[in-house]
């Protein structure tokens, strides 16, 4: 265990069960919730199925934020029922036009030392404000506003120390993006990352907040950093002083394995495409001509940053031909944007801006042209996720975003030929809560339109299974490639018609989809099997990509190694966890290969952690190393069928 660390000192404050050893199930208290309107839907029909009628928590707010398009009636279907399951619940709600949930959250509600557990795999911005702050499955967030404790393996501690200081033109975004670069996007289930040293009371709470968020890519459990003066300073701006507690880990903190990190020596950095740990520093990629530069998202929208990105446009216009679009964070952003005039620069320079919200980071719109680049202060850069097949998109900070958009190529803010713009923070930040809705009514009706589906429920898990593989994919699979989102988001609350995606990306034109195939094995009877490598199911939370291939029945997912909430979401819905006891099986199967396991119930109950399948009269071993409470989970085919409210 992580002695010392802060880590440790959240846990133990909420500790509910369980063990202290590294890798082992603990259970711990969750005062806050948050949701979204993407993964809020299911996450509220499913607290119904369980039948609790109030939120038990301290706090729990409802965000819409990110399916805003508004392309037919389902997406304000579905914010016509959080809105009012909200009200009939005791959640706070927070409608669309409020802000992205994350900045809006740290702004308006975080506090240090809470635990926040929230259905989007960026909550653990939340640890920039010193909250232990995880993402996990919409069921997993339901059963905490249920008050149910949420049990995850006790994390290791990555201890991440910051000395020194930024140089002018370097920014938060390029210390997490350094970050990726060293640790990758791969092989950190399990860990936090904690921040400390001398370096972090140079960080703001946003600057920080943009290193936590980014952390989501590495795979981590958390990100966090310690509650100091500048996290008092960032909640008297917020007018919440008074949830200011100084927190911090023991100086002789035991970390499981160490950085240092000298902010003095970052360089602006980018990822390249297709993944966040391609990291480059942005001078190595000078040539590369760009069309598009998008600013914004959860990990760059704040005040800070857009502020920045004006002084720098003032009195200047963008280079020809470039698109640049802006989606402010939060509207507290917006409005202070607009009356210190900042709107007006970003405008006249010729910038577009968008609503508050998540736009083009989920492929809401501004999708790139055929074989051009697109620059973009946002955190994931997954193929296909900006809606463009064959995308080539760079994640930058906010200065070398606005370079970029000056030049009309990639290009290090450091090397343009005026001084980096210091932002003064407002003494108070314009605080206006009015739009949040919090008045509890537990008789209020519940709007239900047409496309608010149910839940689906799995059925529990057979002893003999015979699993057909459908499709064999390769390593660090997103769940976006599982699961779409884009133009297909609207559909989040109608699974038959959202499991019609599935695996969309790897279909073949003419041949029938992976959804058409699954379907007919399911209609005769049968059961399906998905094949991956390495780190599969990186990148957002959202359990559809569970909940849409159950529904299609598929009954196992096999791979090298499985991200943390992915994991969660197949245990939740039923769908076992296999993994390669032996790599070199992966190269052995290949689609339409039926995996025969016999006796599975008693095997896996029996423990051993291990389950033997035949196919074309070989052996293969998988792990499947289940805690008691994921065993239960699995054989009764998931948690609506086992938890009682
Ligand atoms: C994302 O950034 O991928 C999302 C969209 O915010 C997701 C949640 C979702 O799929 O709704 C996430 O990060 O969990
Ligand atoms: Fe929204 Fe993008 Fe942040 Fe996800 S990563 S919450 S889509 S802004």
């Amino acid at each position: 265990m992580a002695k010392g660390t802060l880590t440790q000192k959240i846990i133990d404050a909420h500790l509910a069960g369980g063990s202290h050893h590294t890798g082992e199930p603990v259970s711990i208290r969750i005062d806050q919730t948050l949701t979204q309107d993407a993964t809020g839907t299911m996450a509220f029909l499913e607290f119904e199925a369980l039948g609790t009628p109030r939120v038990r928590t301290e706090l729990s707010v409802s965000y819409v934020d990110h399916n805003m398009m508004q392309n037919g009636p389902e997406n304000r279907n579905d914010h016509l029922y959080l809105e009012s399951i909200a009200r009939r619940t005791g959640a706070v709600f927070s409608p669309q036009g409020n802000g992205i949930c994350h900045q809006l959250h740290i702004e308006r509600f975080g506090a240090p030392g809470k635990t926040l557990l929230g259905s989007d795999s960026h909550t653990p911005t939340g640890g920039g404000i010193a909250m232990l702050a995880i993402g996990a499955g919409g069921l997993d967030v339901a059963l905490a506003m249920a008050g149910k404790p949420f049990t995850l393996a006790y994390p290791k501690v990555i201890g991440i120390r910051l000395t020194g200081r930024l140089k002018s033109w370097s920014s938060a975004k390029d210390v997490v993006l350094k970050v990726l670069s060293i640790l990758t996007t791969k092989g950190n289930v399990g860990c936090v990352a904690e921040y400390f040293g001398d370096g972090v009371a140079t960080l703001s709470v946003p600057q920080r907040a943009t290193i936590t968020n980014m952390g989501a890519e590495l795979g981590v459990t958390s990100s966090l950093f310690p509650s100091d003066d500048r996290t008092r300073e960032f909640l008297a701006r917020q007018g919440r002083e008074e949830c200011f507690v100084p927190l911090a880990a023991d100086p002789d903190a035991r970390y499981d394995r160490l950085i240092d990190i000298d902010l003095g020596e970052i360089v602006p950095l980018a990822a390249c495409p297709s993944s966040p740990d391609l990291v480059k520093p942005v001078r190595e990629l000078e040539s590369i001509k760009v069309d598009q530069v998008l600013m914004g998202s959860c990990t760059n929208g704040s005040f800070r940053d857009l502020a920045m990105a004006a002084t720098a446009l003032r009195g200047r216009k963008i280079a020809a031909g470039i698109s640049l679009a802006i989606a402010p964070g939060s509207r507290q952003t917006l409005e202070m944007l607009a009356e210190r005039g900042f709107l007006t620069d970003l405008v006249a320079a010729g910038a577009r801006i968008l609503e508050t919200g998540c736009g083009p980071c989920i492929g809401q719109g501004l999708s790139p042209a055929d074989d051009t680049v697109s620059v973009r202060t946002f955190n994931r850069n997954f193929a296909g996720r900006s809606g463009t097949k064959g995308d080539r998109l760079y994640l930058v900070s906010p200065e070398t975003a606005v370079a970029t958009a000056l030049t009309g190529h990639l290009t290090s803010p450091d090397t343009l030929d005026f001084p980096h713009p210091e932002i003064e923070e407002p003494e108070r930040y314009r605080i206006d809560d009015r739009h949040f809705r919090r008045d509890f009514d537990p008789k209020a009706e519940v709007v239900r339109k047409p496309t608010i589906g149910e839940p689906p429920h799995n059925s529990p898990l057979p002893d003999d299974l015979a699993a057909t593989i459908l499709i064999k994919v390769g390593d660090k699979i997103t769940t976006d490639h599982i699961m779409p989102a884009g133009i297909h988001l609207k559909h989040r609350s109608n699974i038959p018609r959202y499991a019609q995606v599935v695996f969309e990306c790897f279909n073949t034109p003419g041949a029938p989809s992976f959804a058409e195939r699954a379907e007919k094995l399911r209609d005769a009877g049968g059961a399906g099997a998905i094949v991956g490598g390495e780190s599969y199911g990186q990148g957002s939370s959202r359990e559809h990509a569970a909940i849409c291939p159950m529904y299609l029945g598929v009954k196992a997912v096999i791979v090298k190694s499985l991200e943390r909430i992915h994991r969660a979401n197949l245990i939740n819905f039923g769908i076992l966890p296999l993994e390669f006891a032996d790599p070199a099986d992966y190269d052995r199967l290949v689609p339409g290969d039926v995996l025969v396991f016999k006796g599975l119930r008693g095997g896996l109950t029996r423990g051993g952690g291990t389950v033997t399948a035949e196919t074309n009269g070989r052996k293969i071993v998988f792990d499947c190393r289940l805690s008691p409470g994921e065993l239960e989970t699995v054989l009764a085919g998931g948690k609506l069928n086992s938890v009682e409210a």
